[in-house]
């Protein structure tokens, strides 16, 4: 009897135990997202190439895995559209997507404009997947900032 016991026992904490190993809840596992848009670079808007790269977007993954941006466009209120080539944005990264031109590197894409994109006063941007759909959108309407954080 005593022998029973123990087993019904030993029987009950493994069961426990399996219910511990359930998976994490989906909604704790983050996601990409629109994070920043600086979109009034410091000074006079002159077009020079530092005044178009000190505006940009960062975009920020908050999982726990790489994802690909390839073929991922991001698009103001006017459609002006960049389409991310082979890239792949790692786990907790944030890339900065730049409007002028310049060398693509992990943590920074150039756009390679030679004009603004994000207006000083009101914009809209949005992240779309190579399939089309939205991932993310953020817009401002304030030309008391120069940047929002989304
Ligand atoms: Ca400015
Ligand atoms: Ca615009």
């Amino acid at each position: 009897m005593l022998r029973l016991r123990t087993l019904a026992a030993a029987a009950l904490s493994a069961a426990c135990a399996g219910a511990a190993l359930l998976p994490v809840p989906a909604q704790a596992a983050g996601s990409v997202h629109l994070y920043k848009i600086y979109y009034d670079s410091p000074g006079s808007d002159t077009r020079s190439a530092t005044s178009l790269n000190a505006e940009y977007v960062q975009i920020k993954n908050s999982t726990s895995r790489a994802v690909s941006l390839t073929g991922w466009t991001l698009t103001d209120a006017s459609r002006h559209t960049y389409t991310f080539g082979s890239y792949s944005l790692g786990a907790g990264k944030t890339v900065t997507v730049h409007t002028g031109r310049g060398t693509n590197t992990a943590a920074h894409r150039y756009q390679g404009r030679g004009a603004y994109v994000w207006n000083n006063d009101r914009d809209s941007a949005t992240l779309k997947k190579s399939t089309g759909g939205t991932v993310d959108s953020c817009s401002y309407n304030s030309t008391r900032a120069d940047y929002k954080m989304c």
